[in-house]
């Protein structure tokens, strides 16, 4: 036999849960629901890194269960809602929470309410909610007011929100921050991620404090969050009354997490950055064209952001991690209309072999 095919031990991951449970509120009571999320890879930029002359890592968070960095929270989340006896979860969502909290939610049997604003969801991850057997309703307004109301019904009817807002969700999503730093065994000089309703950036930030605090890092990165132009309440420093971009996942007026937002670039010495939508299209298709990575739009805000950062100021020979949130499979219609396939030609060797040598010019 070769070695090839020889059965490996491959180590199991666990779950964010059983990996990082002593920085988690969870008890040996807590039933543990797990799509074994985490684990996600810190892939090495092979084109764009180099060309500005900086290590660039990127984190691979699209690979999650659900396709997006929800799933860290909703185990954790969900799990907790489990445990307190909560009859189901619900929460307002521009799609991504709400297809994690779907899954995670028939995971553990529970079902899942779901609040979305009739500004527009990508239609994967719509896909993705009905396909778990979530209940949807729609509201006429933005996430914003999607959000403030889906507090008042949980508040009314007894659901457990799972929002970012619940402080569960921002302890799960910060083992990102441990497990870059689990890697690299160090942090990074800098981590550049896209901000919408702000839960991500607390996150990362107090997963970084934590780490620091228990001594396994000896200093934090300066944390870079990037705004859509059409959506960057934290740039501008007031709420956006309409709110609008091509990343509907980041299109977001009034962030809950404003201050988590604020602590964490303040005190790490970072800075917000918003990018046009064109420059938030353009850095999805190098992504796609020249790194193999195929991301929704609000995570190829993320590099847009970067490359606008290297230009005024290149971070030269630093070792940066771009967090890239969420697949791009999730919002097939933000993808470029050249998906279309060409009209057939006749199926012999002699027109495909013309019909390809023509394409390679
Ligand atoms: C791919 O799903 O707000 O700043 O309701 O889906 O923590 O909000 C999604 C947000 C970045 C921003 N990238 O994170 C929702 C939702 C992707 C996202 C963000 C979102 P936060």
């Amino acid at each position: 036999m070769s070695s090839l095919h020889r059965p490996v031990d491959l180590p199991t991951w666990p779950g964010v849960i059983e990996r990082y449970r002593s920085f988690l509120p969870v008890t040996p009571r807590t039933p543990v629901i797990t799509l074994l999320e985490g684990n996600t890879p810190l892939l090495e930029s092979a084109r764009l890194g180099p060309r500005m002359g900086l290590r660039l890592l990127f984190k691979l968070e699209s690979v999650n269960p659900s396709g997006s960095f929800k799933d860290r929270g909703m185990t954790v989340a969900v799990s907790k809602a489990l445990e307190a006896g909560s009859r189901a979860v619900i929460c307002a969502s521009t799609g991504n929470t709400a297809a994690s909290a779907a899954a995670y939610a028939a995971r553990a049997g529970l079902p899942c309410l779901i609040v979305l604003p009739a500004a527009g969801v990508a239609a994967g991850k719509l896909a993705q909610a009905f396909a778990h057997g979530a209940l949807v309703v729609t509201v006429d307004g933005g996430f914003d007011t999607a959000l403030a109301v889906t507090r008042e019904v949980s508040a009314r009817l007894e659901l457990a929100l799972v929002n970012s807002v619940n402080p569960h969700r921002i302890a799960g999503q910060k083992t990102a921050a441990f497990e870059i730093c689990d890697v690299l065994g160090a942090a990074p000089d800098l981590v550049v991620l896209p901000v919408g309703n702000a839960g991500n950036i607390t996150a990362y930030w107090r997963g970084f404090v934590e780490y620091q605090a228990a001594g396994l890092i000896t200093a934090p990165p300066r944390m870079v969050g990037v705004q859509a132009a059409g959506a960057a309440p934290l740039v501008d420093g007031r709420p956006v009354e309409r709110p609008q971009t091509v990343a509907s996942a980041i299109c977001i007026g009034n962030p809950a997490s404003w201050q988590g937002a604020v602590a964490a670039v303040g005190e790490s010495r970072g800075r917000f950055i918003k990018v046009s939508d064109d420059a938030i299209l353009a850095a999805q298709e190098r992504l796609a064209a020249e790194e193999g990575i195929l991301v929704e739009p609000a995570s190829a805000a993320a590099l847009a952001g970067l490359q606008e950062l290297a230009m005024a100021e290149p971070p030269r020979g630093r070792t940066v991690v771009c967090v890239l949130t969420g697949h791009g499979l999730k919002d097939p219609g933000a993808l470029p209309g050249a998906a279309a396939p060409p009209p057939p030609v006749a199926p012999t060797g002699e027109a495909v072999s013309r019909a390809v040598l023509s394409l390679l010019g």
